[in-house]
């Protein structure tokens, strides 16, 4: 019957969109990808934390991260560390580059992206949200696990002194 493959047409191009949602929320969309992101684990009313990942260009094109979203935290901001006067301090950077053909690594005690101004607890074994913008319009969703993660240089160094 006419209606019934209408009908069968019409659910296979919803099944095709969700898995194309689905592909996109947990990995990669275009020419950069996000491997083995995760987040730094914070204990209940502190107010910063941090996600770390692997940015892959594959394209023939630089490509630089421009922006970070995410609904846990008043801001998100694209931060590096500088050592100044022998302390490790954090800085905002307007964006952070990934080579054609390589990869960059946001880790602890170098680029990463801050979350300032958590509104809930981050807790291990937790998915946050995050959506990383490119400079050519691509967005990449990630769903960001959070894990137990050593603590920054800034505070290693304070307590040595
Ligand atoms: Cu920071």
């Amino acid at each position: 019957m006419a209606s019934h493959n209408m009908y069968n047409l019409v659910n296979t191009a919803m099944s095709i969109l969700a898995l194309t949602l689905i592909s996109i929320t947990s990995y990669a969309a275009g020419s950069v990808s996000v491997m083995n992101p995760y987040a730094r684990a914070v204990a209940e009313g502190h107010p910063n934390s941090a996600a770390f990942m692997v940015l892959n260009n594959t394209s023939s094109q630089d490509r630089a991260l421009v922006k970070a979203s995410s609904s846990i935290s008043n801001v998100v901001e694209l931060h590096t560390h500088k050592k100044e006067g022998g302390m490790m301090r954090m800085r905002q950077v307007e964006k952070i580059v990934v080579k054609t053909k390589s990869q960059t690594v946001l880790k602890p005690g170098g680029l990463h992206i801050m979350f300032i101004g958590l509104k809930q607890q981050l807790t291990v074994g937790n998915n946050i949200d995050l959506a990383l913008e490119f400079d050519n319009g691509e967005i990449v969703k990630v769903s960001v696990p959070v894990k137990e993660v050593a603590g920054m240089g800034m505070m290693k160094m304070r307590k040595q002194q």
